[in-house]
């Protein structure tokens, strides 16, 4: 891959709008990223195998859960602090930044807000370090939109739960120490397990042979009369609101992390735009051309605008899931988009891993379709304007 030169468009002033303390931040993640990730990330795609070995230092930058309090072992940081680092990883690479979504949103999240303080203790400030590493266990091979009708489920044996069931698609699963996973109690309520690797019974196999994402492990949880013991229990929260309401966390990410995406496609192609020459001159003076780029500045510079003020809504604790919704569905597509238009202008050498576009257009067909898929988004929108339900 060519060197890392990336320049952050900011053609609104952005910046003014963070405090010094984001800045910092965004920046020491930024330049981890071009010196951690640039230089390794296309190989480890290529082969479709995580770097096991950044695990150590996203913890170091504060990537595995940054708005979780100090006393917890987290950094402690705001909302707009979490997006901004979400955003700089997935200039990188959209499998990094889901590593660092599972492990933030889906994992320490829901201990956080659904844990004892026992469960708290043991488990947040190891998975901050990295020490521990999680998965989320929500999708199943028959409930991907409707995680409702899941059947994965549990019961009550005395001393311990016996959980049965699988799950599908689960980001992070071969390798991780500690799975969430949702399922039906006796009565059909959905709770929240942590399911620890060595647990009899319990497996992980990889999913192999995708095109997107390839850099991140993808894997099944098959749960096989698994034992679990009853303080594995998250007992403060029950009800699909439960995981619904991590994924409101994960979902706010993805609508930072995409932007940082799209700001790399783009960086990418007005570069090559104004060094390539055909007909004697650099094609970034062709209107064709000057079209792609110029719209594309004016979509990333929306999408930032709705990042940064759905950060300040979150940080007020007035953001809601519907107005996260629109947010990932909306700076998802952006950046599909700008990938798609920043390959053409690339031409032949876009389809090359020596850039980063092909590799993210591959990478964002995934995360367009996790964390709730495009068409789910604009329905959750739908009801929200509506007040009608086009699920039920
Ligand atoms: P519905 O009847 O609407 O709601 C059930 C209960 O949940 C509450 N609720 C929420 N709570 C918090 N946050 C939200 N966003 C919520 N949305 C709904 C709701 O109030 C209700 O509570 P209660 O107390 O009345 O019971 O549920 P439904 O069955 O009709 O489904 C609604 C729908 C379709 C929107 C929902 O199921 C959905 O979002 N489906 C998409 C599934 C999804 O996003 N899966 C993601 C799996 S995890 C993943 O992809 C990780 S990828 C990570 C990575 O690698 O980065
Ligand atoms: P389906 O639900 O079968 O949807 C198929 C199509 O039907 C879609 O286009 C959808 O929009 C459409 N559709 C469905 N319902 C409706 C409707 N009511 N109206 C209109 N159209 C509809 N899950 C986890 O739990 N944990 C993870 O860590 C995780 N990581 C993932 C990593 C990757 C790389 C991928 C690809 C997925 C991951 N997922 C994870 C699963 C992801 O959340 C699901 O793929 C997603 O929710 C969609 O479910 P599905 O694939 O079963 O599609």
């Amino acid at each position: 891959m060519k060197p890392d030169l990336f320049e952050a468009p900011d053609y609104y002033n952005l910046d003014d709008l963070l405090t010094d303390e984001h800045k910092l931040i965004r920046d020491s993640a930024r330049e981890w990223v071009k010196k951690s990730v640039s230089p390794i990330i296309e190989e480890y795609a290529q082969k479709a195998e995580f770097p096991n070995h950044l695990i150590k230092e996203l913890a170091d930058i504060g990537a595995f859960g940054p708005y979780i309090p100090e006393e917890y072992g987290g950094p402690g940081l705001d909302q707009i602090s979490y997006g901004l680092i979400m955003q700089e990883i997935e200039r990188g690479d959209s499998g990094i930044r889901s590593t660092a979504s599972v492990q933030s949103s889906l994992v320490m999240y829901p201990i956080l807000k659904y844990g004892n303080e026992e469960q708290k203790m043991r488990f947040l400030p190891k998975l901050a370090t990295g020490e521990l590493m999680g998965c989320f266990g929500l999708t199943e091979p028959d409930h991907g939109s409707n995680p409702g009708g899941m059947t994965t489920n549990y019961k009550d044996k005395g001393d311990h739960y016996l959980l049965n069931g699988a799950k599908l698609w689960i980001s992070n699963s071969p390798f991780a120490d500690i799975a969430i996973v949702w399922a039906k109690n006796e009565e059909g309520r959905i709770h929240g397990l942590i399911v620890e690797r060595g647990m009899e019974g319990f497996t992980t196999p990889e999913t192999h042979n995708k095109w997107s994402l390839r850099a991140s492990s993808t894997g099944e949880l098959i749960f096989n009369d698994v034992k679990v013991p009853k303080e594995n229990l998250l007992p403060n929260k029950s009800g699909l609101g439960a995981p619904l309401g991590c994924l409101d966390s994960a979902r706010y990410g993805i609508a930072w992390g995409a932007v940082g995406a799209a700001m790399d496609c783009y960086d990418t192609a007005l570069r090559y735009s104004k060094e390539r020459v055909q007909f004697g001159r650099p094609i970034g003076g062709f209107q064709l051309q000057q079209k792609k780029l110029a719209e594309m500045i004016t979509e990333i510079t929306k999408a930032q605008l709705l990042a940064w003020r759905l950060g300040v809504l979150k940080n007020e604790g007035k953001a809601s899931s519907a107005q996260i919704s629109m947010a990932k569905r909306n700076n998802v597509e952006m950046a599909i988009k700008v990938a798609r238009e920043a390959r053409q202008i690339l031409g032949g050498m876009g389809i090359t891993g020596d850039y980063s576009i092909m590799r993210h257009m591959m990478n964002l067909e995934s995360v367009i379709t996790y964390e709730g898929t495009h068409d789910v988004h604009l329905l959750i929108t739908g009801l929200d304007i509506t007040g009608l339900n086009a699920f039920k």
